[in-house]
């Protein structure tokens, strides 16, 4: 999968390097593009804002900046996502959905916002990643990049993804190692028994448990 980023912070997306997407993006699995929006200013100063029309506080991002960054990056086939608040909550479901695609452009907003008539243009799709407010798109972006990477085959094993919270829609069991007693607690005697078929049904029961204590609103 082929991921193009237009934002004004190239640099925040640095640690993605580390960590198991840089290996993704080393193994050629996913590529990763940062394009800054700024080098799409024809400003002398590389002015990328202006005060709203209307007036209010804050600045606005021109749509013509962020039109020839687009541009620059433009595929008829690849699906545009723009990070705010107002788009729809990601979940799991979507994650999976955007995974499937072979090129995603996603689109970081910052200061008051973006000209709407770049948006109605460009965007196919906005995604917030909770309710709540950030200084910028690009975190959210992050999250994305991560999320769907889980997803392309050869980035994580499988039996990760299959097993996770969510997959069953469900929340995870609770996981043990070593050592076999830790202050004074013993580790569960059933994990230690060899029996699959009951270790299996231990967890289930462990799941809808965990669900019905800590997340009741999954289970409707
Ligand atoms: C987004 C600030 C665009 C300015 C933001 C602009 C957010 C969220 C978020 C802040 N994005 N989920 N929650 N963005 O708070 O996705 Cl122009």
């Amino acid at each position: 999968m082929k991921i193009d980023v237009l934002t004004l912070f190239p640099e925040m997306f640095e640690t993605l390097k580390s960590s198991i997407i840089g290996k993704a993006i080393e193994k050629n699995i996913i590529e990763i593009n940062l394009i800054n929006i700024r080098d799409f200013s024809k400003d002398k100063h590389k002015k990328v804002d202006d005060t709203p029309y209307g007036g209010g506080a804050g600045m606005v991002i021109r749509p013509d900046v962020v039109y020839d960054a687009y541009k620059s990056v433009y595929d008829k086939n690849a699906k545009v996502i723009y990070l705010s608040p107002q788009g729809k909550v990601l979940d799991q479901k979507k994650v999976e959905n955007l995974s499937l695609e072979n090129h995603l452009i996603l689109l970081c907003g910052h200061y008051e916002g973006i000209d709407q008539r770049v948006l109605d243009e460009i965007v196919d799709e906005e995604i917030s990643i909770g309710d709540y407010v950030l200084t910028g798109g690009e975190l959210p972006a992050m999250v994305v990049i991560d999320t769907v990477s889980r997803y392309i085959e050869g980035v994580i094993n499988k039996a990760s993804t299959n097993e996770e919270s969510f997959s069953n829609g469900l929340l995870e069991y609770p996981q043990y190692t070593r050592p076999e007693e830790f202050l004074g607690k013993k580790v569960p005697d059933i994990l230690i028994s060899g029996h699959h078929e009951n270790i299996n049904k231990w967890r289930q029961e462990k799941s809808l448990e965990i669900t019905k204590l800590k997340r009741p609103d999954l289970l409707k």
